[in-house]
């Protein structure tokens, strides 16, 4: 998979790429940026670090201030799907043994597949947070298999968990597609948000692992990792699974949606080779 990551890279071709939409912030040019991340369910694009990109200039167009190859914060989102290497380790029969294993679904679905590059120097934070916020079910039921490509390190941002946190923490805002474009935040009805402010709390802690490690991450488990100001790379890749049998929701709001082309692929399912 590292291999193929970097294969992708190599070939990732910056032309035609909306960039430019992330620099200049005009609402048009914004609509390109949101349609570009909000179709990618069942695509595999290319969404760039921050650090990468030059602004737009009255006299410039947005650039790359590093290699193109450099300049990838994820690949996503139907990478598993569609990806025969990719494909190949999501539907593995190792995969689904440890699905098996956990129980945590009856009829586990494969979604939001991506590799995090987290590149060396630019590679950005990813806040703390939990899943179900982002691919919410009723009731919840995200679990992330995360799987690491390279050495992960305090150095190259690891993972970092709060233990016992999925036991306390309420699922109680989604992520959603906005009305008016772009996404936003709602409150889950019903459900009173938790007073901590988890990112602030003590106890903490790196989840350093070598290449190869899968953790499995509780879909309410708050969690986060740092910027990468090292010289390495710390390459991972990621899919989630939500329930897919009767009686969970998969909510109609939620920023990423099932197409009539790509339905949620069943993990237990035949999955062309
Ligand atoms: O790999 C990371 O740094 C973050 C991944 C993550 O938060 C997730 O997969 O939910």
């Amino acid at each position: 998979m590292l291999a193929r990551t970097h294969e992708l890279l190599d070939g990732f071709d910056v032309a035609g790429h909306p960039m430019t939409v992330f620099s200049t912030g005009s609402d048009e040019d914004k609509h390109v940026g949101d349609e570009y991340f909000l179709n990618s369910g069942d695509k595999i694009r290319y969404f760039l670090e921050p650090g990468s990109v030059a602004r737009a200039t009255p006299t410039q167009a947005a650039q790359l201030t590093v290699p193109p190859a450099r300049s990838v914060n994820k690949i996503g989102h139907a990478l598993g799907v569609l990806d025969p290497v990719f494909r190949k380790h999501t539907f593995s029969d190792k995969v689904r043994g440890v699905a098996r294993a956990i129980g945590a679904h009856k009829d586990p679905r494969v979604l939001q597949s991506m590799v995090i590059c987290k590149q060396p120097r630019i590679g950005g934070e990813v806040p703390c947070h939990n899943d179900s916020t982002f691919l919410y079910t009723d009731p919840p039921s995200a679990v992330g298999a995360w799987i690491a490509l390279d050495e992960c390190t305090p150095e190259n941002g690891c993972l970092s968990f709060l233990p016992g946190s999925h036991k306390t923490a309420r699922v109680s805002s989604r992520f959603v597609r906005a009305q008016g474009g772009g996404t936003e935040f709602v409150p889950v009805p019903g459900v009173t948000p938790n007073e901590e402010d988890w990112d602030a709390l003590d106890g903490w802690r790196q989840a350093p692992c070598p290449p190869g490690t899968l953790v499995l991450i509780h879909g309410s488990v708050m969690h986060r990792s740092p910027p990468n100001p090292s010289d390495r790379t710390r390459m991972i890749y990621t899919f989630h699974m939500i329930e897919g049998a009767d009686g969970s929701v998969y909510d109609e709001k939620n920023w990423l949606q099932p197409t009539q082309e790509m339905p949620f692929q069943r993990l237990y399912g035949d999955v062309a080779a």
